[in-house]
């Protein structure tokens, strides 16, 4: 059976938020959808503010643009600190949890950007493979606006070689996408409304297509990891450490986010995608090939 890695302690505990059945199924399927947070309003209201920045920025919070806004925003530090979202977390990986990333999938509609079958894993560098990614829905997110599509299981098969094939259409940054093949005979659609979240292990396979609904769909990809996980890079990168103590060291502390995208938190925040994108270049845990195309 796939390791939850919890403490003996939280083991014991009783759940916090996720109900047994969830918990089983994070375990056999590698994913839970979808789960209560926050109410359709509070999530309309976010995204009326991320998109009042791309406004002022004149800049999309799209591919290249999409890296840790938890950093700029109070906002967002508020949300991944939220225990609508923790406390479903320490359900899976333990109390004492920090943020390793998050990254902005906003999709137009009409136009053919997508997410391409790949593993979360892939560039993370992280041991043990324990991270679990909150997917929260500032807007809905149904299924003809792309929603994610997973293949259940598919987190019990480890890390699996993946290649780069750039496309701009592609919202991964490195256009990472499976090398091999994995049995699709059956998928499961992640359709979430505005407020809720999925949650979803960091070796499960799967993408998202083209947003063909009339509206734009965004959400938050939150990557939460126990402090005890490390990064096995040579570039150590920044962490922000969201619930319980630290105990371990393995991450730069990422301060809070006091004033909506100020100089500080700008600065702040450059210096940490740049590390983080640095460690991504050097990261490669498969073998990866590059393909243009
Ligand atoms: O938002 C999407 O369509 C894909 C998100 C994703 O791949 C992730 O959160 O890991």
């Amino acid at each position: 059976m796939l390791k939850l890695h919890r403490t003996r302690a939280n083991l014991l505990a009783m759940p916090k938020k996720l109900t047994a059945a969830e918990i089983e199924q994070y375990q056999r399927d590698g994913y839970v959808c979808p789960v209560d947070a926050f109410s359709a309003e509070q999530a309309q209201a976010w995204c009326a503010r991320l998109e009042a920045f791309e406004r002022s920025e004149g800049q999309k919070m799209t591919r290249g643009h999409n890296f840790k806004p938890h950093l700029l925003f109070p906002w967002v530090d508020d949300i991944v600190r939220a225990p609508e979202l923790l406390d479903a977390v320490e359900d899976l990986i333990g109390p004492d949890i920090r943020v390793f990333h998050l990254s902005v999938w906003p999709k137009d509609p009409g136009t053919g950007t997508y997410v391409s079958w790949h593993q979360d894993a892939t560039y993370f560098a992280l041991e043990p493979a324990c991270h679990v990614t909150a997917w929260v829905a500032l807007t809905d997110a149904p299924i003809e606006a792309g929603c994610m599509e997973v293949v259940p299981g598919s987190h019990k098969l480890g890390q699996l070689p993946h290649a780069e094939l750039q496309n701009t259409d592609n919202l991964l940054s490195r256009g990472q996408t499976l090398a091999v093949d994995v049995a699709r005979g059956r998928t499961e659609f992640m359709p979430v409304r505005a407020g809720q979240f999925s949650l979803h292990h960091t070796h499960l396979v799967h993408n998202s297509r083209p947003n063909r609904s009339r509206h734009r769909r965004v959400g938050l990809g939150i990557s939460y990891i126990p402090t005890w996980a490390h990064c096995t890079s040579p570039k150590r990168v920044t962490a922000m450490l969201v619930r319980g103590e630290d105990k371990h060291g393995n991450f730069d502390d990422e301060p809070r986010p006091l004033q909506e995208a100020g100089a500080s938190e700008r600065a702040f925040h450059a210096e940490a995608v740049a590390r983080f994108r640095a460690m991504n270049a050097v990261e490669s845990r498969t073998g990866t090939t590059i393909v243009k195309r």
